[in-house]
C-alpha cells in the first residue's frame, strides 16, 4: 500500500519550484517545436513538483485534505476532481511564472488576442495531456481506488463561446503556448456561457449554463487587481497648461473589471501562457453613492446591475444585436485590457511611442472594435499625445480578422446607443472618419458616392457605426479566414477599401488545435499514428503525417485504421446510450453533421437526403434490402429567438422519432440527435464519423472549423465549394472528397436570374414527394400544420438555395454509397484524408499571423 496522507509532507514546495526558475532548459521556437519531455514527466524537471506516483498521491492528498477539508473516505466526486484538478495544475504554475518573467526580461513583443468568445473545452485533460501526468495521475488515483475517468466526466466545460469562432480563439492560444510565442488573451468571463440544450417533444428549450456552480479549480480571481471601466455622461473641452485645446469625458458610472486568470500550457515545452478572463462588479464609489443616501436596497440593485455585463453570452449569431447590454459587455473586456496592458504589463515609464514593438491587438471580429477608439482616448485625452501621433501607433497596434460573409452579421452601432453610452468614443470615431474621408475625397475628387459607400457612419436604416469599417481603416491588415473568403471579402464585402489599400488585406486559413482534436480526442487513431511514423513529432509538426500516405496503400494498416473507427463508433455509442438513451448500431457508416443550426449551412438539405430516402421505401420505389445501412447523428443550437431555426430542429427530431421506429426500415436508417452539442461531446462524435457533411451554400461559411476536424480524424467529406471545403478539396484530392453543388458565381446568377423554389419542386418528382411527406404530416401525427413554417420557408423563399442544390446533393450521396460499398478503398480514402490534413493545423494558422501580421518572434530559451 502507498502512502496516501503525509500531513504538509511537501508544502512549499511551489516556493521551491519558484526559486528554481533560473535553471531553464533550452525552447523550442516555432514552427515545429519539439517537447522537452516526449513521453510524459521527466523527474529532472524542477520546475514540477509532481513527478512520480508518489508525489502525485501526497499532491493530490494534500489537496484533498487542506484543500478541500475531507478526508478520501468522505470526499464527494466533486472533491476529488477539484482536488486532481488543483494537484495537475501545480505542475504548470511554475512554468507559468518562468513565461511570465522571461517575456518580461526579453521585452518580448506579444500578441493581445481580444475575443469576446472563448470556447475551451474541457481543462483537465489538456493539463495532463500537457504535463504529461496522465499515466502517473492514473496509477495513483488506483492506488487510491479512484478512477480518472469517472472524475474527468466531473468537469463542466467552459463554454464561453457560440461556436467556431470561439473555439478557434481557443485553439489559437493552445497554438501560441505551444510554439512558445508571447501572448495574452483577453476575454470576459461569462457567469454563464452558452445555454445548455435540452429536448422536450423534440422542441429545443434552454436551459442556464451554471458551470461555476461546483467551483473552478482552473482559474486565479484577483480582485486586488481589478480595473475600473467608465460609461455614460458627457464630455467638455477645456485649454491645457501648455494652452492646447482638450477634451475630457464625464463620465455618469462606472464598474470594475476583476481579472480571472486561467492558465493555457504549451504541449511539453514548459511554457504556460495567460488567459485573461474579466468579471464585473459594483465599484466602491458606485455602491457608496447609493449607500450613503441611506437607501440600502437599492445599493445591492444597483450591485447586482453592474454585476449584469458579464452575466450571460449572448447566445444570438443569428439575429443582429442591437442590445445596449452587448455594447457594455464589448467596451468592458476591451477598456480593462487596455488598460491592463498599459499600466500593468508594460514596464513603468515605458514610452508609449514604441507601443507597437511591444503588443499587436488582434480583433476577432468586430465585437472588441470598439478598443480602437479607446486606444486613442487613452493616449490622446488620458496621455497628451497629439493625434496623429496617437493615429499612427494605434494603425500599428490593431490587425482585424473578419468571420462572416452575411451582411446581416456585420455588426453596426446606432450613434444614438454610441452616444449615449460612450459619448467620448463617438466623437473619436466622428473624427477618425472625418480625416479618412478627406482622405478619400482627395483620392477620387468629386466621387460623393463612394465617399458615401466608404463612411464608416451610415445613414440607414438609422444613423450608425459600421464597426467593420473602423476595424478596416484602424488596422494594419485585415485577414478572412480561408482562401475563398479573403477574396470574396475584398471582391464582395470590402472593395472600396481593398481597391484603396491592396496590401492591407490577406488571407489567413483557420486552423485547429491537434492537441485536443486528435491526440486527446483520438487515442487509438493517435496510437496508430506514433507508431507508424516511430515518434509522437507530428503531435506538434502536424504536416509529418503525409509520411501517413504511403502506408494508405498497405492492407494491414488498412485493417488497423478500421479497428480504430469501428472501436471509436463502439465508444461513441456507449457514450451516447449512457449520455442520451440513443440506442446506435455500430456496424453501419455513421454520417455526421455538427454546426450551429443556421439557414445557410442548410440542416435542411440533410434532413431531405434522410426523408428521401425513407420516402423511396415507403413508397417501394426502393427495396429495403437495398438501403445502405447508416446512422445519421446531428448536432446543432439554435439561437433562442431563432424561430425558423427551432423548427427545424423540430423537425429534424420528428423524422428521427418516426424512421427510429418505422419496422420497415428495419433498423437501416438511424437519426440520432444527442442535445447540447458541445466541445466534449465533438471530442465523441468526430473520431467516430465516416462521413462530414459540409454543405452550406457557396459563399456563406467564411471558413468551417468542424470540417478540418473531420478529414483530420479520417472521415471523408460531402462538401459545397465553399470556405475552408475548397482548401480541404484541394489538399485531400477530388477522389477522395465529395463535391457537390452550385459555386459561389453560379448562386450569384441563379438569384440574379429570379430565383423559384417551387418551380423545382415541381420539376424534381422526388424532391415533390420527400416535401410531400412531410407536409401530409405524416411526422406529425397526422398534423399537416405542423412543419408548415418550415415548408413554406423552403417553397417561399429558400434564402439558401437548398432546393436548387437537392438533386445534386443526392447524386453526390450515391457516389459515396458506391465508395463505401468498397471498404478497402473507403479506408485508402480515409487514410489520405488523414495525411493530407497537416495543413489544418492552428500552429500553421500562427506562422501565417506572425510572418504577414504580428511579427512577433517566439521566446528560444
Ligand atoms: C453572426 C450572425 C449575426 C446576425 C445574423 C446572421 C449571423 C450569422 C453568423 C454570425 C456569426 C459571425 C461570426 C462567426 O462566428 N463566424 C464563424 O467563424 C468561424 C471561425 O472563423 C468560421 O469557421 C465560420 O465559418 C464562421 O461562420
Amino acid at each position: 500500500m502507498r502512502r496516501i496522507l503525509v500531513a504538509g509532507a511537501h508544502r512549499g514546495l511551489i516556493v521551491v519550484s519558484v526559486l528554481a526558475v533560473t535553471d531553464a532548459k533550452p525552447q523550442s521556437s516555432y514552427p515545429s517545436p519539439r517537447p522537452t519531455s516526449p513521453g510524459g514527466l521527466s523527474p529532472y524537471d524542477k520546475d514540477a513538483p509532481i513527478h512520480t506516483v508518489d508525489e502525485f498521491i501526497n499532491g493530490f492528498m494534500d489537496e484533498l485534505n487542506f484543500g478541500r477539508g475531507v478526508s478520501l473516505a468522505r470526499s464527494s466526486r466533486n472533491d476529488q476532481y477539484i482536488a486532481l484538478s488543483k494537484a495537475v495544475r501545480q505542475n504548470l504554475q511554475a512554468r507559468w511564472m518562468k513565461t511570465l518573467a522571461r517575456q518580461y526580461e526579453e521585452q518580448a513583443k506579444s500578441v493581445a488576442y481580444l475575443s469576446a468568445e472563448y470556447l475551451l473545452g474541457r481543462q483537465l485533460d489538456n493539463a495532463l495531456l500537457a504535463t504529461g501526468m496522465t499515466d502517473v495521475v492514473e496509477e495513483g488515483l488506483d492506488a487510491l481506488g479512484l478512477s480518472l475517468d469517472r472524475l474527468r466526466a466531473q468537469e463542466t466545460e467552459p463554454g464561453l463561446g457560440n461556436g467556431g469562432l470561439g473555439r478557434l480563439a481557443a485553439c489559437f492560444v493552445d497554438s501560441l503556448a505551444t510554439m512558445s510565442v508571447p501572448c495574452i488573451g483577453y476575454g470576459i468571463r461569462y457567469e454563464y456561457g452558452i445555454f445548455r440544450q435540452e429536448f422536450e417533444d423534440g422542441w429545443q428549450v434552454e436551459h442556464s449554463d451554471r458551470w461555476l456552480a461546483l467551483g473552478n479549480p482552473w482559474e486565479f480571481p484577483h480582485p486586488e487587481h481589478a480595473v475600473t471601466v467608465h460609461f455614460g455622461g458627457s464630455t467638455e473641452t477645456y485649454t491645457d497648461d501648455r494652452g492646447r485645446e482638450r477634451t475630457r469625458w464625464l463620465p455618469a458610472w462606472d464598474v470594475q473589471g476583476v481579472p480571472y486568470n486561467y492558465m493555457v500550457p504549451g504541449y511539453r515545452n514548459g511554457r504556460v501562457n495567460t488567459l485573461r478572463l474579466w468579471s464585473a462588479r459594483a465599484t466602491r464609489a458606485f455602491d457608496l453613492r447609493i449607500f450613503n443616501a441611506g437607501d440600502y436596497v437599492e445599493a445591492v440593485r444597483a450591485q447586482t446591475f453592474a454585476e449584469n455585463i458579464s452575466k450571460v453570452l449572448y447566445p444570438e449569431d443569428s439575429t443582429p444585436q442591437g442590445k445596449e447590454l452587448r455594447l457594455q459587455q464589448q467596451y468592458f473586456f476591451v477598456a480593462c485590457s487596455l488598460r491592463d496592458q498599459l499600466e500593468n504589463v508594460l514596464p513603468k515609464y515605458f514610452d508609449l511611442a514604441n507601443l507597437p514593438d511591444r503588443v499587436i491587438f488582434q480583433l476577432n471580429d468586430t465585437h472588441p472594435v470598439i478598443a480602437i477608439p479607446e486606444l486613442m482616448r487613452l493616449l490622446v485625452d488620458e496621455k497628451g499625445m497629439e493625434w496623429d501621433d496617437a493615429w499612427a501607433i494605434t494603425q500599428k497596434c490593431f490587425a482585424y480578422t473578419c468571420h462572416t460573409l452575411l451582411p446581416e452579421a456585420l455588426e453596426v452601432w446606432s450613434v444614438e446607443l454610441l452616444g449615449k453610452l460612450l459619448p467620448r468614443h463617438l466623437e473619436i470615431i466622428y473624427k477618425i472618419n472625418e480625416i479618412f474621408l478627406d482622405e478619400v475625397r482627395a483620392a477620387y475628387p468629386g466621387d460623393e458616392i463612394k465617399l458615401r459607400r466608404m463612411s464608416i457612419i451610415t445613414d440607414h436604416p438609422e444613423r450608425s457605426v459600421r464597426m467593420a469599417y473602423l476595424a478596416t481603416i484602424a488596422g494594419s491588415k485585415v485577414n478572412g479566414v480561408a482562401a475563398l473568403h479573403s477574396e470574396l471579402l475584398r471582391d464582395k464585402v470590402l472593395p472600396d477599401f481593398s481597391a484603396y489599400w491592396p496590401d492591407k488585406f490577406t488571407n489567413v486559413t483557420n486552423g485547429i488545435t491537434p492537441r485536443r482534436f486528435i491526440r486527446l480526442s483520438n487515442p487509438g487513431l493517435s496510437d496508430l499514428i506514433t507508431q507508424t511514423l516511430g515518434d509522437e513529432g507530428w503531435v506538434t509538426d502536424l504536416e509529418r503525417l503525409r509520411e501517413l500516405e504511403p502506408h494508405a496503400d498497405d492492407p494491414a494498416f488498412r485493417e488497423k485504421f478500421r479497428q480504430v473507427k469501428a472501436a471509436n463508433k463502439q465508444t461513441l455509442a456507449q457514450v451516447l446510450s449512457t449520455r442520451d438513451n440513443i440506442t446506435l448500431p455500430t456496424d453501419v457508416m455513421y454520417d455526421v453533421m455538427v454546426k450551429r443550426l443556421h439557414e445557410y449551412k442548410r440542416q435542411t438539405l440533410k434532413l431531405l437526403h434522410i426523408v428521401t430516402l425513407y420516402e423511396q421505401i415507403l413508397s417501394g420505389k426502393v427495396a429495403v434490402e437495398d438501403v445502405m445501412p447508416r446512422a445519421f447523428l446531428f448536432g446543432a443550437k439554435a439561437a433562442p429567438g431563432y424561430r425558423i431555426a427551432k423548427e427545424i430542429i423540430a423537425l429534424i427530431n420528428a423524422v428521427g422519432k418516426t424512421v427510429n421506429n418505422d419496422p420497415q426500415v428495419q433498423g437501416r436508417l438511424t437519426v440520432a440527435f444527442p442535445a447540447n452539442y458541445n466541445v466534449t461531446l465533438a471530442e465523441r462524435l468526430i473520431p467516430a464519423a465516416d462521413l462530414s457533411e459540409q454543405i452550406s451554400l457557396a459563399g456563406k461559411e467564411a471558413s468551417g472549423t468542424g470540417n478540418m476536424k473531420f478529414a483530420l480524424n479520417g472521415a471523408l467529406t460531402i462538401g459545397t465549394d465553399d470556405g475552408a471545403n475548397v482548401e480541404i478539396r484541394q489538399l485531400v484530392g477530388d477522389d477522395n472528397f465529395f463535391l457537390f453543388g452550385m459555386l459561389e458565381p453560379e448562386v450569384e446568377a441563379t438569384i440574379a436570374e429570379g430565383y423559384s423554389p417551387v418551380s423545382v419542386y415541381e420539376n424534381n418528382p422526388q424532391l415533390k414527394a420527400t416535401i410531400d411527406l412531410i407536409a401530409s404530416g405524416h411526422f406529425s401525427d397526422g398534423d399537416r400544420n405542423r412543419f408548415e413554417p418550415v415548408i413554406s420557408n423552403l417553397l417561399g423563399e429558400d434564402r439558401f438555395l437548398a432546393l436548387a442544390d437537392y438533386a445534386a446533393y443526392l447524386e453526390a450521396q450515391q457516389r459515396v454509397e458506391a465508395a463505401y460499398a468498397d471498404p478497402d478503398d473507403w479506408s485508402r480514402k480515409a487514410i489520405l484524408n488523414v495525411a493530407r490534413s497537416g495543413f489544418f493545423s492552428s500552429d500553421r494558422s500562427m506562422v501565417d499571423y506572425i510572418d504577414r501580421i504580428w511579427h512577433t518572434p517566439a521566446i528560444t530559451q
